[in-house]
């Protein structure tokens, strides 16, 4: 399968270059890959904070805020710096936020995230396996974007990271920090904390095992969730260019830490724990979801009083209830197609029988009326009978009657004639 991957150039220095002094175990050749999910809202800032996170136009259309439900759209550039190439996927959530009943928009995400972990175990139970090589789409890290209303976390925000938080590093941020004041920020930061905590969800904790970065990681945890800007424009500050929003009142410099966090996330995100995000996400996360799924499978580790069981007996035991559950159904759909011949059967009788019955009746009915006729037929031949003798013994008496009237007849002309003579 053909990956469709763009090659972008960056304006700027991002400080990936750096990723061989994290990775020192992998080749430089082969190339980093790293893959950033943005869960907020429509028009929260999500694609301008990864522009300009990532010193790049991604180019990326408008989202609009009728999307009848959240989706996920996932995209792959190739970036390079010095000479090191970074493979960087970008999953945005489309539509999050813009549905009246939010209650399962942090499904898709759930989904889209075990779709990754799914695709990497099915590559690692290949036979000919090529994890070297493999394309890893496993979500890093996940940049929740938090609205910056000083008020507290939304009931959507805790719900989808709640569901997000035993399968990915959460990072949350405070987007559109330049819209909240100072002393607000504090406040806010504060409150998002404890809420967080109050509801036991985990957020990424930037590692503190690490001499080397400890330090650094210890004092930037107390600084989340990270207040950020997102700008792509350049504005004149003294005699630098700068990436900064421009206001009627006033410069928000995107990268002076005094204005906010953009700096420590970008630091923290590309330069100290690029690494461990991965590592987290490979050891704890996906090491959680095939467990899940290998135990779904009925696969275990140890069976019951403890003892240690291989794939080979966990394969050989799943057959033979395999084995067991499918002549229980093949019993079960012979019994079923017995059953089902029986009542056919009755069926064809039943309407048998009364075909036999309408036959009969029909049969009766024409006996009555041959009965009927027959009886008819006599009658008339007897009148016919009778008509006959009638018509025979009229004949005679007309006969005779004719006779008689013509002898006398005779006698009268006789008498005439001899009157005559
Ligand atoms: N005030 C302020 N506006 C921002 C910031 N980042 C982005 N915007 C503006 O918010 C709007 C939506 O940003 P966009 O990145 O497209 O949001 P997305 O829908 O979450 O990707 C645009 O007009 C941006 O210029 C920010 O940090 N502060
Ligand atoms: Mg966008």
């Amino acid at each position: 399968k053909r990956e469709n991957i763009r090659s972008l150039t960056m304006c700027g220095h991002v400080g990936f270059e750096s990723l061989p002094d994290q990775l020192v175990n992998r080749s430089i050749q082969q190339g980093f890959c790293f893959n950033i999910l943005c869960v907020g809202e429509t028009g929260i800032g999500k694609s301008t904070l990864i522009n300009t996170l990532f010193n790049t136009n991604f180019e990326e259309h408008e989202a609009s805020h009728f999307c009848p439900n959240v989706r996920l759209k996932a995209q792959t550039y190739e970036l390079q710096e010095s000479n090191v190439r970074l493979k960087l996927t970008i999953v945005n959530t489309v539509g999050f936020g813009d549905q009246i009943n939010k209650e399962e928009s942090y499904l898709p995400i759930v989904d889209y995230i075990n779709a990754q972990f799914e695709a990497y175990l099915q590559e690692e139970l290949k036979i000919k396996r090529s994890l070297f090589n493999y394309h890893d789409s496993r979500i890093h890290v996940c940049l929740y974007f938090i609205a910056p209303t000083g008020h507290s976390l939304k009931t959507l925000d805790l719900l989808t990271m709640k569901n997000l938080d035993s399968k990915v590093n959460i990072i949350p941020v405070i987007a559109k920090a330049d819209t909240i004041s100072k002393s607000e920020l504090q406040k806010f930061k504060i409150k998002l904390m404890s809420e967080l905590v109050c509801n036991g969800v985990q957020i990424y904790q930037f590692p503190t095992d690490d001499d080397t970065i400890a330090k650094i990681n210890a004092a930037m945890n107390e600084h989340l969730p990270f207040a950020v800007v997102g700008s792509m424009d350049e504005v004149k500050v003294g005699n630098k260019m700068v990436k900064a929003r421009q206001y009627p009142w006033g410069i928000v410099q995107v990268e002076n830490e005094n204005h906010c966090d953009f700096v420590k996330l970008r630091e923290m995100l590309i330069c100290t724990n690029m690494e461990d995000l991965q590592e987290q996400t490979h050891t704890r996360h996906y090491e959680l979801y095939r467990r899940c799924k290998l135990e779904e499978m009925g696969f275990t580790d140890v069976g019951p009083e403890n003892k240690p069981v291989s794939v080979q007996e966990t394969y050989e035991a799943k057959r033979h209830e395999l084995h067991g559950e499918r002549q229980r159904k093949e019993e079960e759909m012979k019994q079923m197609f017995v059953q089902r011949v029986k009542e056919k059967e009755a069926i064809l009788k039943e309407a048998e029988r009364e075909l036999h019955a309408k036959f009969e009746h029909l049969k009766r009915i024409h006996q009555e009326e041959r009965l009927k006729l027959e009886e008819r037929r006599r009658a008339l031949e007897e009148e016919r009978i009778h008509f006959s003798k009638r018509k025979s013994s009229c004949d005679i008496f007309l006969n005779q009657s004719y006779m008689a009237s013509g002898s006398n007849i005779k006698k009268d002309k006789d008498r005439k004639n001899s009157n005559f003579m």
